[in-house]
C-alpha cells in the first residue's frame, strides 16, 4: 500500500464513521403551552422559524382536551394532567392557528413563527 493508498483508505473510513453516526442531531429547542380552565396560557408562542422544535402541551385541567391543528397538521388528545411532545416544522415564517378542540370558543391560539 503506498502512502496515497493508506491517505485515501482513511478518508474513506472516516467517511464510513460518520455514515454510521448518522446525521447530527441537533438538540431541537422546547416551547411549551399549558392548558388551564380550557384556555392556553398563550394567546401566541413565538418560535424560531425554518427549525425544528419541540412543542409540549401540557394540560393541567381535570377533563381531557385534544391539541389540533391544520395549519400544522396535529390531532391529539391530552388526558388530565398529562402532557404531549410534538416534533414541529421546520416552519416557514408565518402564523399557524392551533385550538383545544374540545372547547375551541376559549382554548385557542396562534403558533408565530419568525
Ligand atoms: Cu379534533
Amino acid at each position: 500500500m503506498t502512502r496515497g493508498d493508506m491517505a485515501r483508505r482513511a478518508l474513506l473510513l472516516a467517511g464510513l464513521a460518520m455514515l454510521a453516526a448518522g446525521p447530527a442531531r441537533a438538540q431541537e429547542a422546547a416551547y411549551t403551552l399549558t392548558i388551564a380552565g380550557n384556555r392556553f396560557d398563550k394567546a401566541e408562542l413565538v418560535v424560531p422559524a425554518n427549525k425544528r422544535i419541540v412543542l409540549v402541551v401540557k394540560n393541567t385541567d381535570k377533563t381531557p382536551e385534544e391539541f389540533e391543528s391544520n395549519d400544522l397538521r396535529v390531532e391529539k388528545v391530552i388526558a388530565p394532567g398529562k402532557e404531549i411532545r410534538l416534533t414541529v416544522g421546520p416552519l416557514e415564517p408565518g402564523r399557524y392557528y392551533f385550538f383545544g378542540d374540545y372547547h375551541e370558543a376559549t382554548a385557542n391560539g396562534y403558533l408565530v413563527a419568525k
